[in-house]
């Protein structure tokens, strides 16, 4: 299935005088709007392979049908996505998920649908079939030297599918840790990890980063060996320059102040990349913008602000993905609602007048400094993100568009109603 250049066109067309009389509206009050529009136009957000099915909790999953059931199929999802919205051009691939049989055709299928491909992603946190020795205990920390090894290999393997592809990052995330007091010896654990990192570091190509990514909880609830910031960030500066912490924004106990997190990794130069997705809980794993949408755009203030400091080119300087999948929604139509939101908070967060809430914070004006950072979250900038969609030759209303054309229906005709893609 795919998304035809004029059936955009004839629904841009319907939407255009409206769209034009909302724009025109806000564009008006917003200096520089052209800059403005020219970020937003290039800011692209990685899709992960895992997140085009129906994900599960433990206790079951209900697949929608349709689903990709291959990588190929994958990449044809996404494709559909950066067709409806030009904001979807990366795909990040799970292995053992999606192993590439054929890496130069894959390359060929993605580039086709104008797609790159992220950070690739190892896996360490199940036992695969077949698979010679268990991580019931851990991966990179496990007391026994086979497993250790195990481990770093898969890893090192993960790096050379992902050269074939044309990827330039490995993200790590371990679910090391321990679920009782007493089981582990916190030392040891993170001496283990850090020499398997090391190794796995040392496979690196010169343009590669590794990310290492930390959680604070689950499926370990007593310790995790790589459990907050702090703990990658003294991993990634002992590996080195190519090392970076990652920032999972489901990955952090209640109430925690992922701004300032974002605010300190980035002034250290440690921060590698994102994975966004929201929550209520825990690692929820909601659509991006659907329960806290003003700490996302808290936390994209500080992201434009910060890589503005350092003169960071804001596309491409860190990694940017969705890291989501739950239960009741169309995958796709959740995707786009997430990377609509994520764009709403870039938006809204290059709209922050920085020189003067730079002024204000100096002076001490706390009023001043809310009112500046509120006036930018509450200017709808929807028209804006979309009038930068229609320049980038994607759909206004890409959802509405998505369910006129009737995607879902296509897909199942095409792939069946018992399709279940391969993941979580
Ligand atoms: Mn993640």
């Amino acid at each position: 299935m795919h998304v035809e250049k004029n059936q955009i066109d004839a629904h841009n067309q319907q939407l255009l005088k409206q769209h034009k009389r909302q724009f025109e509206f806000v564009a008006e009050n917003i200096p520089g709007v052209e800059k403005v529009l020219e970020k937003l136009v290039a800011f692209q957000v990685a899709i992960p392979s895992w997140a085009l099915g129906t994900g599960g909790t433990r206790f079951g999953r209900f697949p929608g049908g349709g689903e990709p059931r291959s990588l190929e199929e994958k990449i044809e999802d996404v494709g559909l996505l950066h067709a409806l919205n030009k904001s979807s051009g990366a795909i990040s691939l799970h292995i053992p998920w999606d192993i590439p049989s054929n890496a130069k055709a894959i390359r060929s299928l993605a580039a086709q649908h104008g797609l790159r491909f992220d950070a690739v992603n190892s896996n360490t946190f199940q036992d695969q079939p077949g698979q010679k020795l268990s991580y019931k205990f851990g991966s990179l920390q496990h007391t026994d030297t086979a497993v250790r090894r195990q481990a770093i290999d898969h890893n090192i393997e993960v790096i050379k599918h992902g050269m074939e592809l044309g990827s330039d990052a490995i993200t790590v995330w371990l679910s090391d840790g321990s679920c009782f007091p007493g089981q582990l010896n916190f030392r040891k654990a993170f001496q283990r990890t850090l020499e398997g990192l090391q190794e796995i570091y040392a496979a690196l190509p010169d343009n590669w980063k590794l990310f290492v990514e930390y959680k604070a909880f689950e499926p370990n609830f007593y310790s995790m060996t790589v459990g907050d910031w702090g703990q990658s960030l003294l991993y990634a500066t002992k590996l080195g320059p190519k090392a970076y912490t990652l920032v999972d924004l489901g990955h952090h106990l209640p109430n925690a102040n992922i701004e300032q997190i974002v605010a300190l990794l980035l002034s250290e130069g440690k921060l590698g990349g994102f994975h966004f997705n929201d929550s209520k809980y825990g690692d929820d794993d909601l659509t991006v913008g659907s329960i806290n949408p003003y700490q996302l755009f808290l936390i994209f203030n500080e992201l434009v602000e910060g890589m503005d400091a350092r003169g960071m080119n804001h596309t491409s300087d860190l990694g940017w993905m969705i890291d989501a999948s739950h239960n009741v929604k169309d995958p796709l139509e959740d995707l786009l609602q997430s990377v609509e939101a994520i764009k709403i908070a870039y938006a809204q967060a290059l709209l922050v007048d920085t020189p003067s809430l730079a002024a204000a914070q100096e002076a001490n004006d706390v009023v001043k400094a809310q009112e500046i950072l509120q006036q930018a979250y509450r200017t709808d900038v929807r028209p804006l993100v979309a009038e930068a969609r229609l320049r980038a030759g994607a759909a206004l209303q890409p959802i509405q568009l998505f369910r006129d054309l009737r995607v879902r229906e296509q897909l199942i005709k095409e792939r069946g109603e018992k399709a279940v893609a391969t993941g979580l």
